[in-house]
């Protein structure tokens, strides 16, 4: 049974086997989570992401999927960085969201991790409604499958929290 916690703060303090990165297809740095861990993680982080996009990852990483690298200095073994879609009111990306929370944990299986730190994937510059987000992060977390013990979502803000508080009540 996997556990679910909630903690208010920055998933670059967390001391966990693996941290999940919400990044761009580029694998190249960005704003947000990504731009923290890059920046507490060290210059390591991004040689290995060239690294992908010089080998298996040439054209980028896929909405929805999942790859690892070092986390360099951090407290974690492994960044897991996966790309979330951008929220639309054109189209319903909520099985993309959903991806990346599955394939992330499938990663974290193939790497033997027991802890795993995630974002609220998609909820800040790419614009997904919290509450929406957190329903989706929590549903999918629960419906998946994995030998992860325990999933830790890191909210930033109280409003974050707030809405993950929401799901798993
Ligand atoms: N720890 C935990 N959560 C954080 C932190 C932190 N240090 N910093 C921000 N958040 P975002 P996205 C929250 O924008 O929406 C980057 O440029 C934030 O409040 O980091 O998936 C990438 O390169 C929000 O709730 O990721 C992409 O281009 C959540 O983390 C793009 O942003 C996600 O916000 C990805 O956008």
């Amino acid at each position: 049974m996997t556990s679910i916690v909630l903690v208010r703060g920055d998933i670059t303090q967390q001391h966990v086997d693996a941290l999940v990165n919400a990044a761009n297809s580029s694998l190249l740095g960005g704003g947000g989570v990504d731009g923290a861990i890059h920046r507490a993680g060290g210059p390591e982080i991004l040689e290995a992401c060239r690294a992908l996009r010089a080998s298996h990852y040439g054209k980028g990483l896929r909405t929805g999927q999942a790859v690892a690298t070092t986390a360099g200095r951090l407290p974690a073994r492994w960044v897991i960085h996966t790309v979330g879609p951008r929220f639309t009111h054109e189209e319903d990306r909520s099985e993309l969201l959903a991806s990346c929370y599955r394939e992330s944990l499938r990663v974290a299986d193939e790497l033997g991790a027991r802890t795993v730190a995630f974002p609220a994937i998609s909820t800040g510059i790419y614009g997904w409604p919290i509450d929406d987000g957190a329903r989706i992060a929590v549903e999918t977390v629960r419906a998946t499958p994995t030998a992860v013990e325990e999933v830790r979502f890191v909210l930033f803000d109280e409003r974050a929290y707030e809405a993950f508080a929401a799901q798993v009540r």
